[in-house]
């Protein structure tokens, strides 16, 4: 049978609830809602969809957008006032819970030199991906790290967190992602400031990295065993030699080109128990075939410029403009650049749907994987 005739089958012939309204129904309703009851029939199609329909839509945020307006809220409030100074960015087809898409909650963070915000920690797992600026740094659980453009840091649940910008430095900018949504769904949200308004720095600069950052190789003896990487910053240099590194051995997957996930190195699994990040790099006129997941997906382009096609809608993207693809959605990729490499950052809720059992993935079966654009 048609995939069109079947939808068209079950719809009308074994499609749930079809029950018309009469005036004895209606007044069956009233009786039922004033004693906080309902009739299944009345909302069984909505909440058992035939399969994911998300409410939240693709949306591109445009840095050319958003980076004035982010470095204007600097001279509006300070950090002390505002405990994180952050534009959120919002999903019109969610606004009433602050998700940028899916449970996925992401903002623009910015500090000024000499800034510094007060530590906390939460059951929310956070990420960071530094948009721009010198002199950043955060400090997880007392590991102070440095962070440069196109860095990917980690404040796993339950770290206590805080970042700031040397006096010697320029205004940052970094995505902040966190899963957020998830926990409020959950209603599983604690939040609990330090008390001292700064943590200890309790370890060398940077001794994540040096510890766990290198390629192959763990420290002997090591018994790592928390839910969470313990390498916290992922950094852009290695990270985008990996990438040509792996390209120069592969021609990656026909859906993402050349696609790595960051990794804890303890256990070679995702990066924290909720969210998973990867990167990907697509080469020059590279145009990626469209597959759909169970998940959702925010990306920053870190390089280059192109665009995506989710659901049949075009959004183009350049360097530092973030977009999302919302669950069980086609999406497929395009490098526009003939002559340069573009790559794509992601963070996703992966490891919620794998750990789960929810996962799955489908390539497009027709036009040669590639969709129609009808918007
Ligand atoms: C948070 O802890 C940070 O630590 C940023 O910088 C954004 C958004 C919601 C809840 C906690 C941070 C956040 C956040």
């Amino acid at each position: 049978m048609a995939t069109e005739s079947y939808d068209a089958y079950r719809e009308d012939v074994i499609g749930r609830a079809n029950v018309a309204d009469t005036d004895a129904l209606r007044a069956y309703y009233a009786e039922l809602k004033h004693v906080h009851a309902g009739a299944l029939w009345t909302v069984a199609n909505k909440i058992e969809p035939w399969e994911p329909k998300s409410e939240s839509v693709p949306v591109v945020w445009r840095y050319a957008d958003l980076r004035e307006k982010v470095l204007r809220s600097i001279d509006l409030v300070t950090p002390e006032q505002a405990g994180r100074r952050v534009i959120y960015l919002e999903n019109p087809g969610r606004s009433e819970v602050v998700a940028a898409v899916g449970w996925l909650y992401s903002g623009l963070q910015v500090m000024h030199p000499g800034e510094l915000a007060s530590s906390h920690r939460h059951s929310a797992s956070a990420l960071r991906f530094i948009m721009e600026g010198e002199g950043a740094y955060t400090n997880v659980d007392g590991h102070k790290m440095t962070l440069g453009a196109n860095d990917f840091v980690l404040t796993p649940n339950g770290t206590w967190h805080e970042h700031g910008v040397r006096e010697d430095g320029t205004p940052c900018i970094w995505q902040d992602g966190l899963d957020i949504p998830l926990m409020n769904a959950l209603e599983a949200g604690f939040y609990e400031v330090h008390p001292e308004l700064q943590q200890a720095v309790t370890y060398a600069v940077d001794d994540s990295t040096l510890h766990w950052g290198n390629p192959g190789l763990r420290p002997a003896g090591s018994d790592w065993s928390k839910r969470y990487s313990p390498l916290f910053k992922y950094e852009w240099g290695p990270t985008y030699e990996a990438l040509q590194r792996f390209a120069r051995a592969s021609d990656g997957s026909p859906f993402d080109g050349i696609h790595m996930d960051y990794v804890n190195p303890a256990t070679g699994g995702a990066v924290m128990a909720t969210i998973g990040a990867s990167i990907q790099m697509l080469r020059p006129g590279e145009h990626t075939k469209a597959h759909r997941q169970v998940g959702s997906f925010l990306y920053q382009c870190c390089k280059g410029s192109g665009h995506s096609i989710i659901n049949g809608q075009r959004l183009d993207w350049q360097e530092r403009d973030i977009f999302c693809v919302p669950s069980w959605m086609f999406h497929e990729h395009v490098n526009a650049s003939a002559s340069d490499d573009a790559c794509l950052f992601a963070f996703h809720d992966l490891p919620v749907m794998k750990a789960l059992g929810l996962y799955r993935e489908q390539a497009l079966g027709e036009n040669d994987g590639h969709q129609p654009i009808v918007s």
